[in-house]
């Protein structure tokens, strides 16, 4: 694609804009970018790209326009753009005509993050180099313009990147789920589940789909792609080509029906959720070529993402969690979700008026032991502290040492305060760190 002398609108001047627009004047293009809010737009012209109000007028003299990921497709630009027969280059479609390494590519309503970076982390642990980068936060917009070193480039891709995607195409992609979400944006879910099928749509023969077995949107779009396909599935059903638990075994069945196996054990995140998404990154890497006996101890010391639900060690049996992102209500449901075993929950910090009335039900059925701490320890025991056996303690290290004394072997213990940290700490992470660290200390008593 020649970009030199093109007229190109950018749309959008956050991370992606700023990123795309840097790219597309290096390669000589004639940018003008515009941002619907006025202070963006004036801090763009400060570093000297040519911008013009958000308006249709921007689309005169254009070639084609690049929309930031952000940028519904209601925008009057971009609805001028589609009038006009003015081309719409999504910054994924554009990044994707540049990119030399092999792509692997990873979409899914849930669980991309993750399995974006566990399919880097084994990759890299296996001796390869890996970019990272995509919706997980550095576009590839911005790597293309690089010197593109890397064995593989590992993209995490939004339904918004897809949107306005036609031949991006890569050798790897995997589909992780697909449940309504972001319907505002594509004005439906029929809409939504045809974006993401739009990520295999370039595949053939020589590329490798994995599709979730279980999620009924995404297995049902098995028998329509022409990529070989790889199923896994992690709710109790087998697959004839792809990846299954089998009690404490993790199998990979192969098209010659030879079986791989893993121990389960590896899988060091909580949750079903989780093994799935080790299962779709184990299949990605060995279809890079990754060998067998790099997986296990590169998926074991993937620890995911810091302080969300992170497993921060054993001690006597007892497996410790720091869930110290998760601030509000919701964040603790979802980490209690998560854990079969008795939870000992460490909840409390500065109250944010939260409701904590929605967590009665799961408390009473996870919950064995509720430790509160800090200044909205007396809030959240009008709640929830007559349903199971609760104590109070006006601090986080107090709280910890009587959650590790109430602790017997197979329980679990989780931090997921519900509150934010400032009566305390700084931040999350410095809460989410102190945790950790009275628990390694308690590893050497
Ligand atoms: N803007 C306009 N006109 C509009 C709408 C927005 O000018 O009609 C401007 C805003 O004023 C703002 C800019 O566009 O200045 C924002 O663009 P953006 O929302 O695309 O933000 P970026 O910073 O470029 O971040 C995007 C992704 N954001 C979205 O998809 C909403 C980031 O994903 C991504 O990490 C980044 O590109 C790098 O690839 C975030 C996200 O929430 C994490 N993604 C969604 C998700 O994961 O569910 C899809």
């Amino acid at each position: 694609m020649e970009l030199a002398g093109k007229g190109v609108v950018v749309i959008g001047l956050a991370v992606t804009g700023l990123a795309a627009a840097e790219f597309l004047l290096r390669r000589g293009a004639r940018v003008t970018a515009t941002d619907v809010n006025p202070q963006t737009l004036a801090a763009a012209a400060a570093m000297g790209i040519k911008t013009a109000p958000h308006a249709p007028e921007i689309l005169r003299g254009a070639d084609f326009v690049v929309p930031s990921p952000g940028v519904p497709p209601t925008n009057p630009i971009l609805v001028a753009a589609g009038r006009a027969g003015i081309p719409i280059i999504g910054e994924l479609e554009l990044a994707g005509r540049f990119l030399r390494p092999p792509l692997v590519a990873v979409t899914g309503t849930n669980g991309k993050t993750t399995t974006t970076a566990l399919i880097g982390h084994i990759l890299r642990q296996s001796g390869r180099r890996v970019f990272v980068g995509g919706n997980i936060g550095n576009p590839l917009v911005g790597y293309v313009g690089g010197p593109q070193e890397d064995d593989w480039a590992v993209v995490e891709v939004s339904s918004f990147q897809l949107q306005w995607s036609e031949t991006f195409h890569p050798a790897v992609a995997v589909l992780l789920n697909v449940t309504p979400d972001h319907l505002d944006y594509h004005g439906g879910f029929a809409a939504y589940r045809e974006v993401k099928e739009r990520l295999f749509a370039r595949q053939t023969a020589a590329d490798t789909a994995i599709l979730n077995g279980d999620d009924p949107e995404t297995a049902a779009l098995a028998p329509r792609l022409a990529a070989r396909t790889l199923l896994f599935r992690g709710g109790g059903g087998v697959v004839a080509h792809g990846m299954h638990p089998e009690g404490e075994t993790l199998v990979h069945v192969l098209p010659t029906g030879r079986k791989e196996t893993y121990p389960r054990s590896m899988v060091k995140l909580p949750g079903i959720h989780n093994l799935e998404n080790v299962m779709a990154a184990v299949l990605a890497a060995r279809s890079c070529g990754c060998p067998r006996e790099a997986i296990a101890p590169a998926v074991a010391s993937f620890a995911g993402f810091p302080h969300r639900i992170e497993y921060a060690g054993e001690r006597r049996g007892v497996s410790f969690y720091d869930d110290s992102k998760g601030t509000n209500v919701d964040a603790v449901r979802r980490a209690l979700e998560t854990f079969a075993a008795p939870v000992i929950l460490l909840m409390g910090g500065r109250d944010k008026a939260g409701d904590f009335r929605p967590l009665i039900p799961l408390a009473r059925r996870k919950v064995k032991r509720l430790v509160l701490f800090g200044e909205a320890r007396e809030a959240i025991g009008a709640v929830l502290g007559g349903l199971v056996t609760t104590d109070s303690h006006p601090t986080l290290r107090e709280g910890i040492a009587a959650a590790v004394a109430a602790a017997t072997p197979g329980d679990v213990v989780l931090l997921s305060p519900g509150c934010a940290s400032f009566d305390e700490f700084p931040d999350y992470r410095a809460r989410g760190k102190f945790f950790q660290d009275r628990i390694k200390a308690l590893a050497h008593d």
